[in-house]
């Protein structure tokens, strides 16, 4: 089913305005789920959620990302029908009181997608890069943006896989092979957005190496995601608990400064976009 061109026109607008500010765009994290690995059980509630993704608005967050499904190491899958559930209360109160917030979905499943974009979901987060072979077609169909994340294997067997050759060039030639299917599927190039996907089977060297490449990840042609936000490699490289661990996101945020269309997904946007602003008025005053 192909929704009404007005909607469609206003998905893209929505879309293009998100880097409006001349920074990279900031995505807050809302985790609708019990057992995420920095702040589950807090949003389960519908209205816990949508109270949380309106704070995050009002502190600048340029898209939302909504979940219904965790992807810590070693999380249990959810079946479609909880997680649809889970997001989509929440997306369709979103849409209707915030027309022009850009809402993601952050599912593996084409299920789950088609129903939230249906809600007002504007972007797929597909942590499998479009392993649903049905996943591709339907971003396309619906011309919504869709994330392509690398990870290899599954959240329960992602960290025995982390061993690369040359993690930075297997990471974005993988990505590379799934953008050209997207593009093949229909997509435009604008709607294919690429994530290396930080903390997803790879060792903290790995996580550095493809943070401090993510300009070249960029040089592709698409926008870029990354989500290094409170992860364990920060943990284990400062030493830093799960909820002390903003500084050194902030600083895992600088490598999205030099990419031409950047999104950083965070739990704290309101820091982030602090962060971003100062950092580009330090860079035009050099
Ligand atoms: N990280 C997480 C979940 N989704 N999506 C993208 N595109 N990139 C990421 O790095 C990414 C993601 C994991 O973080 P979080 O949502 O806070 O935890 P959980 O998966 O346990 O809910």
């Amino acid at each position: 089913m192909r929704a009404n061109p007005s909607s469609l026109a206003a998905r893209r607008k929505r879309l293009a305005a998100c880097w409006a500010h001349g920074r990279p765009a900031v995505m807050g994290v809302l985790n609708c789920t019990p057992d995420s690995f920095s702040d589950g059980g807090r949003y389960l509630s519908a209205q816990a959620a949508f109270d949380h993704a309106v704070k995050m608005l009002a502190g600048g967050a340029d898209i939302i990302d909504v979940g219904g499904e965790s992807t810590r190491p070693g999380a249990p899958p959810v079946p479609a029908a909880e997680e649809i559930h889970r997001v989509l209360p929440v997306i369709a109160e979103l849409r209707r009181r915030h027309p022009d917030a850009v809402l993601s979905v952050d599912t593996s499943k084409a299920a789950v997608a088609d129903e939230a974009l249906a809600a007002g979901a504007d972007l797929i987060n597909d942590v499998t890069a479009g392993r649903d072979p049905a996943m591709l077609r339907l971003a396309a169909d619906r011309s919504a943006g869709l994330i392509l994340m690398h990870m290899r294997g599954t959240p329960r067997t992602m960290q025995s896989e982390t061993a690369y050759t040359h993690v930075v060039a297997e990471v974005h030639a993988g990505l590379s092979e799934r953008a050209r299917s997207a593009l093949d599927a229909g997509l435009p190039p604008e709607l294919v957005w690429l994530d290396p996907g930080i903390g997803f089977g790879k060792d903290d060297a790995g996580n550095l190496a493809l943070l401090a490449a993510l300009p070249d990840l960029a040089s592709l042609g698409h926008p870029v995601v990354v989500g290094p936000s409170r992860k364990s490699f920060i943990g284990r490289l400062t030493g830093a608990g799960v909820e002390d661990r903003l500084p050194g996101t902030l600083a895992a945020l600088q490598p999205a400064l030099a990419c031409p269309r950047a999104v950083v997904r965070v739990h704290e946007p309101s820091a982030a976009v602090q962060y971003l602003q100062m950092a580009m008025l330090i860079a035009s005053a050099r």
